[in-house]
C-alpha cells in the first residue's frame, strides 16, 4: 500500500514517458571548470521528440556524470529526469551487468560473459531507481517506453507501482538463441521482468521467436502461453489476466535527413577534399564503428592484409579510413580489443605502406554528422562487418547518402540489416576467404550493376525510416485507434523544404 501511495500518478504527468539509460543530454566539464549540458544527437532522440512534444513527454535516463546539483535544461514539451547514480552503481550495473554480462551473451558470446551476483544485485537496484523515476513522472494511463537491454526488469517493476501504465519495451540488440540465454544464471529474473510490457519489440522476427519460447519454459506453464507470430506480425503471450504482445520492429535512420544532408554542395566538397587528402586512391574503402568487439573491425583488417599480401589489392590504389569511435574504454574485453586493433593496422601500414601514404588511415575519436556524411559520401566500398549486431544504423546511413547511386556496401549477414538490405554485397564474417572475395567483388562491381543494387537498396531505407519505426511500435502499443493524436508525418525524402510546422530540437543548452 504504501508503494502505492508513494507513487500515486503526479497531477502534472506526461502523456508519453521514454526510459533509457542515457538522457538525450549529457554533462560535460570544459578545462575552464565550466559545466554545460550538451544534446546528444541520436536516431532515438530525433525519431521520438515528435511524439513526446505532443504529449508534453518526459525522458528518463541518466545523464552520463553525477550532476545532481546541475538541473537538467528544461525545453517546452520535453522535460529531462535525471537518474543520479554513484560510482559503484555506474561500475556494476553498466560497466559490469550490462555491457560484462548482457551484451556479450546476446551477441553470441563472440567474447566470454561474466556472471558475478554483485553486478546482478547493482543491476535489479538500478532498474529498481529508473523504475521509479518513470513511476514519479506519467500521468494517469500514460504510455511508457523503456529502450534497451540496461532496463530489462523496469517494466514489470513499473507494473507493480503503476498498474494504470501502458508499458511498451524495445531490445536494441539482438536477443540471444535460446541455449544461450538459458546460461545466464537470472534468465528467470529477465523473462518476467520483461513480461511486465503490454509490448516487447525486438529487431528481428528470430529474436521475439525465441523470448516466446524462453516465456514459456521459464515463466512458468500456469502463467504464459505463448503464440507465434505469422508474417512478423505480433505474437501473443499470455500472463495470468493479462495479453503481452511480441513482435519484430526493424529500427532505422532518418533517412530523408541524410539524403539532404548529403545533397549539400557543401558536403560535396568536402568528399572531394577527403578524397584528394587520401592521395586520390582509385578506390576507397570505409568503416564507421564504435570501437566494439562484436563489429568485426580485426575481421576486415584481417582480409585486407592478406590481400595487399596475396596481390590481389595493390596498395597504391587503394586507401581505407577507419572511423572507431571510443566506446566503454573502462572495460576489460575493449581494452584489449583496441590493442589488438591498433597492432594489425601499425603491421599493415609498416608492411605495405610508403612516407606520407599509409595504407589504413585510422582514427580513434568522433566525427561531426557532417564530415561523416562526406565520409560516405568519398566511400567507393563501405565495410560492415559485425559477428553480431541487432540492426546496425552505419549500413543505412552509407545508403541514404548515396544520391549519386554510387558506392557498394558490403554487410554482415548477422547484421539485422541484412533482411533489409537483400541487395549488398552480402557476407559471413567468420570466414575470412569469403570476406576477401566479397570485398574484392565490390571494389571491382561494374558501374551499372552499383547502380542497380544501389537504387534497390535506397528505396527500402528512404521508404522505411525511423519514423515509421517509431509509429508502428507506439501504434502496437496502443492498438491502433486509441492513439490517433500521433502528430502528422515529418517531411519525405523526396521533399526539398522541411514542413514549418514540425518541430524542431534545440542542439545545445549552455548552463553558465
Ligand atoms: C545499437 C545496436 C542498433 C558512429 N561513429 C560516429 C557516429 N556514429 C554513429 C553512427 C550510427 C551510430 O553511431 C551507431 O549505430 P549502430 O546501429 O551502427 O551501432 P550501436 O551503437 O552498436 O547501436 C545496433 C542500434 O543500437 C539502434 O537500435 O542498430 O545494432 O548495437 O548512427 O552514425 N556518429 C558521428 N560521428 C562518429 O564518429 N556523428
Amino acid at each position: 500500500m504504501e508503494e502505492k501511495d508513494e507513487h500515486a500518478a503526479p497531477a502534472n504527468g506526461a502523456g508519453l514517458v521514454v526510459v533509457a539509460n542515457r538522457l538525450p543530454v549529457s554533462l560535460e566539464s570544459a578545462p575552464d571548470g565550466t559545466r554545460r549540458w550538451r544534446h546528444s544527437p541520436g536516431g532515438l532522440v530525433s525519431a521520438l521528440e515528435p511524439f513526446l512534444r505532443t504529449q508534453q513527454g518526459a525522458w528518463v535516463g541518466w545523464p552520463g556524470a553525477a550532476g545532481q546539483d546541475m538541473p537538467p535544461p528544461q525545453d517546452e514539451g520535453l522535460r529531462l529526469h535525471p537518474v543520479d547514480l554513484s560510482a559503484d552503481e555506474v561500475s556494476g550495473f553498466y560497466e559490469g551487468f550490462s555491457n560484462g554480462t548482457l551484451w556479450p551473451l546476446y551477441h553470441d558470446v563472440v567474447m566470454p560473459p561474466e556472471y558475478h551476483r554483485t553486478w546482478w544485485e547493482a543491476y535489479v537496484r538500478v532498474n529498481r531507481k529508473f523504475a521509479r523515476a518513470a513511476a514519479d513522472v506519467s500521468a494517469p494511463g500514460a504510455t511508457v517506453w523503456v529502450q534497451d537491454y540496461q532496463l530489462q526488469l523496469v517494466p514489470a517493476m513499473l507494473r507493480e507501482l503503476r498498474p494504470d501504465l501502458r508499458i511498451g519495451f524495445f531490445l536494441h540488440i539482438p536477443f540471444p538463441p535460446v541455449e544461450l540465454f538459458m546460461q545466464l544464471p537470472w534468465r528467470t529474473e529477465i523473462i518476467q521482468g520483461l513480461l511486465g510490457a503490454d509490448l516487447i519489440g525486438f529487431h528481428r522476427p528470430g529474436g521475439a521467436q525465441n523470448f516466446q519460447w524462453l516465456a514459456g519454459r521459464l515463466a512458468g506453464r500456469e502463467s504464459a502461453r505463448t503464440v507465434s507470430g505469422t508474417g512478423g506480425a505480433p505474437g501473443e503471450i499470455r500472463v495470468g489476466d493479462r495479453t503481452v504482445k511480441v513482435g519484430a520492429f526493424p529500427i532505422s535512420i532518418d533517412a530523408g535527413e541524410l539524403d539532404q544532408l548529403a545533397r549539400r554542395p557543401a558536403i560535396r566538397r568536402m568528399a572531394e577534399q577527403i578524397r584528394a587528402d587520401l592521395g586520390h586512391p582509385k578506390r576507397i574503402i570505409l568503416g564507421v564503428d564504435r570501437l566494439d568487439y562484436t563489429k568485426g573491425i580485426d575481421v576486415r583488417l584481417r582480409a585486407l592484409h592478406e590481400m595487399l599480401a596475396e596481390g590481389r589489392i595493390e596498395p597504391r590504389e587503394v586507401a581505407m579510413v577507419q572511423i572507431a569511435t571510443p566506446s566503454r574504454e573502462r572495460v576489460e574485453h575493449y581494452v584489449r580489443m583496441r590493442e589488438d586493433i591498433e597492432r594489425t593496422v601499425g603491421r599493415i601500414n609498416g608492411e605495405f605502406g610508403r612516407v606520407g601514404s599509409p595504407v589504413v588511415h585510422y582514427l580513434h575519436t568522433s566525427v561531426g554528422r557532417e564530415e561523416l556524411a562526406a565520409f560516405y559520401s568519398a566511400a567507393d566500398v563501405m565495410l560492415v562487418t559485425p559477428l553480431r549486431d541487432g540492426m546496425n544504423l552505419v549500413c543505412k546511413e552509407y545508403v541514404a547518402c548515396r544520391h549519386d547511386l554510387g558506392g557498394a556496401l558490403v554487410l554482415s549477414e548477422f547484421a539485422g540489416a541484412a533482411a533489409e538490405l537483400t541487395s549488398a554485397f552480402l557476407v559471413n564474417p567468420h570466414h575470412l576467404e569469403e570476406v576477401k572475395t566479397t570485398l574484392h567483388q565490390a571494389l571491382n562491381v561494374p558501374a551499372d550493376e552499383a547502380r542497380r543494387r544501389m537504387t534497390v537498396l535506397r528505396e527500402q531505407v528512404l521508404t522505411h525510416d525511423v519514423d515509421h519505426w517509431a509509429r508502428s511500435f507506439l501504434t502496437a502499443l496502443n492498438a491502433g485507434p486509441a492513439f490517433s493524436h500521433l502528430p502528422s508525418r515529418p517531411p519525405s525524402p523526396g521533399d526539398s523544404t522541411p514542413d514549418p510546422a514540425a518541430p524542431t530540437l534545440r542542439t545545445d543548452w549552455v548552463l553558465t
